[in-house]
Parts: structure tokens; C-alpha cells; sequence
């Protein structure tokens, strides 16, 4: 492990308040005068696109470019599959605030077979591994930057790929064969890499019943929604006691319409279903600047995102495999400010700063060449 920014952070709360604010901020309205009628400038420009793929189908592209700024902006892309935003952000989500105010074309795509996009997603074959071409989302990822760079006026040839999650995973696969023009990469929370091993569905081959489940229903019973079960008491933990044998879930509720929760349960051991799908196996260098994010408390994805960092660290000469660890549970260095676990105060604020000093600054030099 050869850099570890172990975040367990360096500033005070008082000096974070004055968090850099985008330069598109819209200003209060000032009462009686012409600015109180005029129209608020937009924070981006929005575009939404069918971006195709080398076999023909088309993914739901939006396509969010900083609004105001003239210069060629690198691309930030982000790929999903829980859905892309219907029109430009009117408010600035907290977890763009420190990018946006350098500047990009935000680029969020749904992946192959959620919601408008094309083609069939499941959660199975999305992560099948061929052997020195990396996973289906390797792929898709290369034909959208190759897309993208060719196709969106003004970007300055640069992308960068950042996702949490699900997107952690799409970020993270781009490093089995990434695109020549992907300058800089960040997954977070990355995972799974490994299904049977840990990660969402397991912890070394021990079930998760309730995640798998309630997962699988959300991403595979509607193609154009992310959809809750809906369980008939409020006491979840009841209900999965009185379910009575796992057959049950098929016979009574799902009747055999989710293809991921059929295979998971037909596949109790670590067979060859499990390891065709271990995409990180492939994973023995850092082929593009990675920076790599993990939460300590995080119950979904603990392990993944240490293991690309663990493989990825094999061949790095240029010690462009980064990892940044915090006191965060899922995701959790998005929220707009970050400084309790649960009800226990950390005494100092964790997200903020590691967006404002660590993520933005990371993507600056590596796609505007600042810093
Ligand atoms: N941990 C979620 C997930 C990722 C990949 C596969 C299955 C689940 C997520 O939060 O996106």
C-alpha cells in the first residue's frame, strides 16, 4: 500500500465554512429592483442524448455542462444504473459544489437496459469477466468516452470517471482497458468485486437474505424505476423469520420474475457462476490515476474498494494508486456535511473537506491541468 491518505482530517470546522461556492451561484433577488424579475442564470446547460454502442444499442446520456464558462471543460462521467436526472440541477447538489466551481461537462448515463437505455441489464452478466477485455461496463465505458470526446462541443479532450457504489464498480471497471482519453479515475465504495466473497450479497460465502432480495427486486422487477418491495408489516426483520423456507420467496411473492435472486440462491457456493463475475481477479496494475474512496462503517461494500486498491497496487510505477479512507458509512462523503456517526459526534467535519481538498483538487490536475 503505498500512498494511504488515512482521513481522519486535518482541518477544523470553522475553517471549512467558507467552502468554495460555484461562480454560477445564483445571487438572493434584491426586492424592487429589475433583478427581482429577472430570470436566475441556470447553474448548467442541459442535453439529453441516445449515446450507441459498438453493437447498436443506444444508452440515456445527459449531457450537464457548467453554465458560463466559455473554454474548452473536460468530461466527467459517471455511469448508472439507478437513473439520470430529467433536467438541469436548479439547485447545486452538494457533492458537485467544489467541482462545479472549476468547471465540467457532467455527463451521467443510465447503463445498458435502465430505464431508456437499450439492451437488457442484469446484475449477473453485466459483471462477467472475458479474459483481458474486462467486464461489459469496461466496454460501454469505452465506446461512451470515445463517444463523448468526439461528439460534445467544446470539452477539452480530458474525461474523468467518479461514481459511488454501483457507479464505483463502472468507474472501477474502465481500469481493465480504459480509453486513452480517460485521464483520471475515482471510484468510491466500490463494489462488489467478488460477490460471493463480500461486498452486497455476502461476507465470504455467508447470505445476506434481506440485501440480496430487496436489492434484486429493486433493479430487476422494473426497467424503468428502482422499486421498493412492497413487504406487508413494518417489522421486515419478522417478516424474513415467518418466510418460512427461501422457495418460498419464488412460490409466493416473485413467482421466478428475478433473474439475480434465481441465481443467487441456485449458487450457494463459490462455483464457477461466482468467480466468471470476480471482475478484480483481472485487475494487477494502475492503468490510469485512481483515487479510490472507502467508508470504515460502510455495511455494503467494505471490501471492494480495498481489494482494486490491493490489486491495483501490483504494477504502479508512477504511484498513481490513491486510496482515501474515512470514518464514513455508504457513500457518506456526499452528504452536504459529515461530522457525526450516527448520533456520536466525530468533532470535526469529514466531507466537506474531503471534497474541497482531496476530490476537486484531484481532478483539476488531472483534467485542467491545475495544481
Ligand atoms: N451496493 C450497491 C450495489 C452495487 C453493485 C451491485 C449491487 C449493489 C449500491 O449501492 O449501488
Amino acid at each position: 500500500m503505498r500512498i494511504i491518505f488515512a482521513v481522519t482530517l486535518m482541518i477544523a470546522v470553522g475553517m471549512l465554512t467558507g467552502v468554495v461556492a460555484s461562480a454560477q451561484t445564483p445571487q438572493p433577488a434584491t426586492p424592487n429592483s429589475a433583478a427581482a424579475t429577472a430570470p436566475s442564470e441556470p447553474l448548467f446547460d442541459y442535453q439529453e442524448v441516445m449515446v450507441p454502442m459498438r453493437d447498436g444499442v443506444r444508452l440515456q446520456t445527459v449531457i450537464m455542462r457548467t453554465h458560463g464558462i466559455e473554454a474548452p471543460l473536460p468530461i466527467l462521467l459517471k455511469r448508472t444504473p439507478y437513473g439520470v436526472p430529467t433536467k438541469a440541477f436548479d439547485k447545486m447538489p452538494p457533492e458537485l459544489k467544489e467541482l462545479a466551481a472549476d468547471g465540467y461537462i457532467f455527463v451521467i448515463q443510465n447503463l445498458r437496459g435502465r430505464f431508456k437505455s437499450e439492451g437488457t441489464f442484469t446484475l449477473s452478466e453485466d459483471a462477467l469477466v472475458e479474459h483481458g477485455k474486462g467486464t461489459i461496463e469496461t466496454r460501454d465505458a469505452w465506446d461512451t468516452i470515445d463517444w463523448l470526446v468526439r461528439n460534445v462541443p467544446n470539452n477539452n479532450g480530458s474525461v474523468g470517471i467518479m461514481g459511488v457504489s454501483y457507479a464505483g464498480y463502472t468507474a472501477a471497471a474502465t481500469l481493465l482497458g480504459p480509453h486513452p482519453a480517460l485521464k483520471a479515475v475515482s471510484e468510491q465504495a466500490a463494489g462488489p468485486v467478488d460477490e460471493w466473497m463480500n461486498d452486497d450479497d455476502h461476507r465470504y460465502g455467508a447470505f445476506r437474505l434481506s440485501y440480496t432480495f430487496e436489492y434484486a427486486v429493486m433493479e430487476e422487477t422494473d426497467k424503468l424505476a428502482n422499486s421498493h418491495f412492497a413487504f406487508d408489516q413494518w417489522d421486515t426483520y419478522q417478516w424474513y423469520l415467518s418466510l418460512g423456507p427461501l422457495s418460498n420467496v419464488n412460490d409466493q411473492y416473485v413467482h421466478g420474475k428475478v433473474p439475480y435472486w434465481n441465481d443467487t440462491v441456485a449458487h450457494p457456493n463459490y462455483d464457477s457462476y461466482w468467480k466468471s463475475q470476480a471482475w478484480v481477479v483481472e485487475l494487477d496494475r494502475s492503468s490510469v490515476p485512481n483515487l479510490n474512496v472507502a467508508g470504515f462503517w460502510d455495511q455494503e461494500d467494505p471490501w471492494g474498494a480495498w481489494e482494486i486498491f490491493r490489486r491495483a497496487a501490483k504494477s504502479d510505477p508512477d504511484h498513481t494508486d490513491l486510496m482515501v479512507a474515512g470514518p464514513w458509512c455508504h457513500g457518506c462523503w456526499r452528504l452536504p456535511v459529515e461530522d457525526k456517526l450516527g448520533p456520536w459526534s466525530l468533532g470535526h467535519e469529514t466531507a466537506c473537506e474531503f471534497r474541497e481538498t482531496i476530490l476537486a483538487p484531484y481532478f483539476a490536475y488531472w483534467l485542467h491541468g491545475k495544481g
